[in-house]
């Protein structure tokens, strides 16, 4: 349906990105953007919203059991996030390499949370951590589903076929 989503043999994927309430605050949403948008990723998905309780627990069901899950809760409802989807080939694994390690002490230098994060408990962006998270977590932010619209720019970035 989507010509991208089937171009050659190459992974093209979709990925579920959120930038955190400490990101939103410090200022850093343009910046985050800027990253994934320059690497070629395309947006596909973008809105500033503000969740209740039962909807962060649901992101973070597969971490109900931590005990860090309440905390975690109470930061991500804290304020609005903004809540994005991004394409592109093998976007799940590199846009992971983009945001870097979760906990910032160990994340390289270069990476979102190397460059911009300190704690793991104010750690500025979520990415989804497989193809099928990022389905269900692209399906419970966005059911609306993805914008459809290829960049001028995809045989630029990409090989062609
Ligand atoms: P990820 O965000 O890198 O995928 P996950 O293990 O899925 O990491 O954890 C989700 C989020 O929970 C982290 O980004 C971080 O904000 C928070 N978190 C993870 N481990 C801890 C912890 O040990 N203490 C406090 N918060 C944590
Ligand atoms: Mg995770």
């Amino acid at each position: 349906k989507y010509r991208e989503l089937i171009i050659g043999e190459s992974k093209m994927e979709q990925t579920f990105i959120m930038i955190k309430p400490d990101g939103v605050q410090r200022g850093l949403i343009g910046e985050i953007i800027s990253r994934f948008e320059k690497k070629g990723f395309s947006l596909k998905g973008l809105k500033l919203i503000r969740v209740e309780r039962p909807f962060a627990e649901k992101h973070y069901a597969d971490l109900s059991a931590k005990p860090f899950f309440s905390g975690l809760v109470d930061y991500i409802i804290s304020g609005p996030v903004v809540a994005m989807i991004w394409e592109g080939k093998n976007v799940v694994t590199t846009g992971r390499k983009i945001i870097g390690a979760t906990n910032p002490a160990q994340s390289e230098p270069g990476t979102i949370r190397g460059d911009f994060a300190i704690d793991i408990g104010r750690n500025v962006i979520h990415g989804s951590d497989s193809v099928e998270s990022a389905r269900k977590e692209i399906a419970l932010w966005f059911p609306e589903g993805p914008v459809a619209w290829q960049s001028c720019a995809h045989s630029w970035i990409y090989d062609p076929e």
